[in-house]
């Protein structure tokens, strides 16, 4: 059988993320004039296990970190093999990843494989006029995700004294993911006004948090329950999630806080975050500790994971092995989903997958280098995981995912779900105890 739709060209060229840093954007044209376009976005905080993302090492441009390379292999041996093929998200990744022919794509760059994997998907969904959301996930992609809020941004996103990287608010008690995502904007707008009337500096990080200084992560916490109270919200209706990017903490055998020198082993750590979850609303904490240390994992697994999740991000990478690893030992119980860590749309699909097949939650985020591509707020409703993390409601490369998110709200109108209801009427708590559950 011929297809008359078919990839007749592929695309790239190098842009600028939100930091300032070069990055790639591809662009699929098909034989009957439809298109699909994809930029790729870029950590700061990167585990080893990623897969490569190509740069030049040109030190006379962008410090070494020009795409060009990344470009070339798109405009070259990927447009010619690809030219003439189906528009099969399927058939075109299984075709990168034989051209690629490494472990880590290095061959030809996970950046310009993904920005080819998500514009092929674009043609895709274009061709058949339909939102990308529907076209990765059918007439069951109804649910639209808890956003998980980074108001308070640390670590290697900031240059202030916090050592965790990211403090979330997660609007998780509401009937809809519009009135969820406005008490997420009121929270930060009394966080602003309330750092300002201590004389706390509102200027922000990477991904849109403020990004002052704080005796410790005890005051920037209850800084948060304040705001969440001040905008006349309970901790009850709106959670707190912690991002630790533990990776960035090993050293040695060991751990040694990067800004305040403290070292300290695996089980103070589980004991800081068992203590700190006792005495604030703490409903997820990500990378707790680093990225090989599979033991202390399972112990805090163990020992946390009946009441939280623990969201393995530079542990997992994304990468279907490393959960496969994960879900052996009993280490966390949630993975973060960065289609870039990986490098193809089909390879993320079916980390997805695995993860709902073994009961671990799994939640679709950006990176601290964004653009204004919103594919993660599609693959969150088409795969209907339940979270999104997508930074604060500040910056529009941020913005802009949580504002796809409120279309396509709009667009399912009352066939939308929310978080874990399965009727807009369930209670808070019940939602709250299925979502963790
Ligand atoms: C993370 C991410 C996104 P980065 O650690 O989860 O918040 O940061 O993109 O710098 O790895
Ligand atoms: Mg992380």
């Amino acid at each position: 059988m011929r297809f008359k739709n078919r990839i007749d060209t592929v695309k790239a060229r190098e842009i600028i993320d939100s930091r300032g840093n070069p990055t790639i954007e591809a662009i699929v044209v098909t034989t009957a004039g439809y298109a699909g376009r994809a930029k790729v976005p870029s950590g700061a905080s990167t585990g080893a296990h990623e897969a490569l993302e190509l740069r030049d090492n040109d030190d006379s441009r962008f410090g070494g970190k020009g795409v060009l390379n990344a470009v070339e292999n798109v405009n070259g041996v990927i447009n010619r093999e690809l030219s003439g093929m189906p528009i099969s998200v399927a058939a075109v990744d299984k075709r990168l990843l034989e051209l690629d022919g490494t472990e880590d794509k290095s061959e030809l760059g996970a950046n310009a494989i993904l920005a080819v994997s998500i514009a092929v998907a674009r043609a895709g969904a274009a061709s058949l006029r339909m939102p990308l959301y529907r076209y990765l996930g059918g007439i069951d992609a109804l649910r639209l995700p808890v956003p998980m809020m980074n108001v308070i941004n640390g670590g290697a996103h900031s240059s202030n004294n916090l050592d965790i990287q990211e403090f979330m608010i997660m609007p998780m008690g509401f009937p809809s993911f519009s009135d969820a995502l406005r008490a997420g904007c009121e929270v930060y707008h009394s966080l602003a006004r309330l750092l300002r009337s201590e004389g706390k500096s509102t200027g922000v990080g990477d991904e849109g948090g403020f990004a002052p200084d704080f005796k410790d992560e005890r005051e920037a916490l209850s800084y948060l329950c304040r705001a969440i109270e001040w905008a006349g919200y309970t901790t009850d209706q709106i959670k707190i999630a912690l991002d630790v990017a533990a990776t960035e903490w090993v050293d040695g055998d060991g751990y040694k806080l990067p800004k305040a020198g403290t070292r300290l082993t695996s089980s103070e750590i589980t004991e800081k975050f068992r203590t700190l979850s006792a005495e604030f609303p703490i409903v997820s904490i990500e990378d707790p500790l680093g990225e090989d240390d599979f033991e202390g994992w399972k112990s805090i697994t163990d020992t946390l994971g009946e009441r939280m999740m623990l969201v393995g991000d530079d542990l997992f990478v994304t990468n279907t092995e490393r959960l496969k690893m994960g879900i052996n030992k009993n280490a966390a119980n949630a993975v973060l989903v960065k289609p870039n860590q990986i490098g193809t749309l089909s390879e993320t699909m079916a980390l997805c997958r695995m993860a709902r097949e073994s009961g671990y939650k799994y939640i679709l985020s950006h990176r601290s280098g964004e653009t204004s591509d919103t594919t993660i707020a599609d693959i969150a409703v088409a795969l209907g995981g339940g979270f999104i993390k997508t930074g604060a409601p500040c910056r529009s490369e941020r913005c802009e995912k949580y504002n796809r998110l409120l279309e396509i709200e709009g667009e399912l109108g009352e066939g939308a779900l929310f978080a874990s209801s399965s009727n807009k009427k369930s209670s808070s708590e019940k939602k709250l105890r299925s979502l963790l559950r």
